[in-house]
């Protein structure tokens, strides 16, 4: 049975957001993050651009998806599922499925040779030209079988030089293949990280095996947590760039993630992605079947801004499966099966890549200047009732940075949390869609709510009438006065109205409950 127990104390987490941002010596309201950049953009974490970091910094993460929140509405990557081994138990694992560090439990990959990796990587490439990043995560751990993870990397730094490579792993063999690492130029590097401290990892590894012999309980997970420390250490003198996954368990590690937060920017982390643990009985996880239940929408919320301040924080993780395809929140790895591959002509033309991305890149900065240039063409700002008033506002987007989705074909919306000053990303959230093609599934309603239920009003391109009254019932205002305008502008446009309602006595502002993560895999495009 699913725990409901409520274990983390937002009002807590917030204050101790502060004792953090005082103990790295950075102003509580952001410092590292949070704050406006130079051009009055979020200067923080995922969202930074190349005012917010040195050059050298900005080339490696530009277009990475995962390393750059603006990247990813362009640029896609794909995972090979060569690394079936696991020298670690985790208890939000089940081994016959996709390593959760990386993908979501309950998708089974099609286990790969490094031969094979390649040829898909190659196809992958020619048909989806803005992919530009070729991780390894799975599906065990990638330098739990380092000789097919290496080959693989080998073999791809020769035929496809300019694909940037990356993997994920669990931290316990690391120290002992940064020069392999450092060898195949492999820039990126994911650490899951969820303690610093063996009594809490105790709860969350039965067991790892080292030296030839398995160890348990705290002696395992100091001898983890001792090998993750020091590989993130020796990745960052040799200037690899490394991210850091933490499962979210509730009443495990969830008020100990700020002290994980300050562990691994101390150590240099160039991110931190904290991201909510899945956990369902029919994973048959450890947790799973234990009803150690995943954290809510607003609790993972208070995680991630209790560690403002600290190491930057990613917060656009779709938690992908070992063997994905394609940009983040979509999977087109049904298209690349091994069979299909076989069938396909596979043409690696280096130059058509470079000019098809070069075109992306364009797009993506004459994108970035209207975005900016509408931003600051905004007039009217509540700036001086400034109150410090936040709320939250879901937005249906296709692309482009606009409110240009319709309520009905959304299977994800974007989270901004808008104050007078600035609208913020802040997450997505997952839902089924409720357009079944002519007609409405108007059972799928309640989940849609149940999944923005945090935020005051949905910003969508068109809405019809059955939706709009249940989310009026439910105190979300849909809002479709902003169509095609870029998402920044219209929610604080959104913003300042509703202070203007507020002021004028039409509308009480009343604060909001909480929301549902909803948990199971992105299936792949049919
Ligand atoms: Fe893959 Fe991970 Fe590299 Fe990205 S994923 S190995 S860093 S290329 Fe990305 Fe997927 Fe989240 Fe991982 S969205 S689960 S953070
Ligand atoms: Fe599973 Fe990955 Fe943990 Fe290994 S490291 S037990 S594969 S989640």
């Amino acid at each position: 049975m699913q725990s409901t127990a409520s274990y983390i104390n937002i009002a807590d987490l917030k204050a101790s957001g502060k004792a953090l941002a005082d103990a790295h010596d950075l102003p509580a309201t952001g410092g590292g993050c949070g704050t406006h950049g130079g051009e009055g953009k979020a200067s923080c974490g995922s969202s930074g651009g190349p005012d917010d970091m040195p050059q050298e910094i900005w080339d490696k993460v530009k277009n990475h998806p995962c390393y750059s929140e603006e990247a990813h509405h362009h640029y896609a990557r794909m995972h090979v599922a060569v690394a079936p081994a696991c020298n670690i138990q985790c208890n939000y694992c089940n081994r016959k499925y996709d390593c959760s560090n990386e993908s979501r439990p309950g998708v089974v990959s099609q286990k790969l040779t490094p031969e094979q990796a390649v040829k898909k990587v190659l196809a992958v490439a020619s048909e989806i030209p803005q992919m530009t990043v070729l991780g390894i995560a799975g599906p065990g751990d990638s330098l739990a079988s380092p000789k097919k993870t290496f080959e693989t990397f080998r073999m791809l730094q020769e035929q496809a030089p300019d694909i940037k490579l990356c993997l994920s792993t669990n931290g316990l063999a690391l120290p002992d293949m940064v020069d392999e690492i450092c060898k195949y130029n492999i820039d990126h590097v994911t650490i899951t990280i969820n303690m610093v401290d063996p009594e809490i990892g105790a709860k969350i590894y039965p067991w790892i095996f080292w030296d030839h012999k398995r160890v348990t309980g705290v002696e395992a997970a100091r001898i983890l947590h001792e090998r993750q420390m020091l590989g993130l250490e020796m990745l960052t003198a040799r200037g690899v760039l490394t991210k850091i996954n933490s499962v979210l368990i509730p009443g495990v590690n969830d008020e100990h993630m700020i002290e994980v937060n300050k562990a691994v920017k101390a150590r240099g982390a160039f991110l931190h992605n904290i991201m909510p643990l899945i956990s369902e009985p029919e994973h048959g996880t450890y947790f799973g079947l234990n009803g150690q239940r995943g954290p809510t929408a607003q609790e993972l919320k208070a995680v991630q801004d209790a560690c403002m301040g600290g190491a930057n924080l990613m917060r656009h993780c779709r938690q992908c499966r070992a063997d994905a395809v394609g940009l983040l929140g979509e999977d087109r790895s049904s298209e690349f099966t091994l069979d299909k591959i076989e069938e396909m002509e596979v043409v690696y033309d280096f130059d058509r890549r470079r000019s098809y991305q070069d075109k992306v890149e364009t797009e993506r900065q004459a994108q970035h200047a209207a975005k900016l240039e509408a931003l600051a063409a905004t007039t009217g700002s509540s700036a001086d009732i400034d109150d410090g008033m936040k709320v939250l506002v879901a937005v249906a987007t296709k692309g482009g940075g606009r409110v240009n989705e319709h309520f009905g074909h959304v299977t994800e919306f974007q989270v901004f949390e808008v104050s007078a000053k600035e609208a913020l990303f802040v997450g997505h959230r997952r839902v089924d869609q409720y357009c079944q093609g002519g007609f409405g599934d108007d059972e799928q309603l309640p989940s849609v709510v149940r999944a923005i239920n945090d935020c005051h009003a949905v910003l969508v391109a068109k809405i019809g009438a059955c939706p709009r009254d249940e989310l009026k019932g439910a105190g979300i205002e849909p809002v479709d006065g902003y169509v095609d305008e870029f998402i920044e502008k219209a929610a604080l446009s959104w913003f300042a109205d509703y202070r203007a309602r507020i002021a004028a006595g039409e509308t009480v502002h009343i604060e909001r409950g909480d929301a549902s993560i909803r948990q199971g895999a992105y299936t792949a495009a049919a």
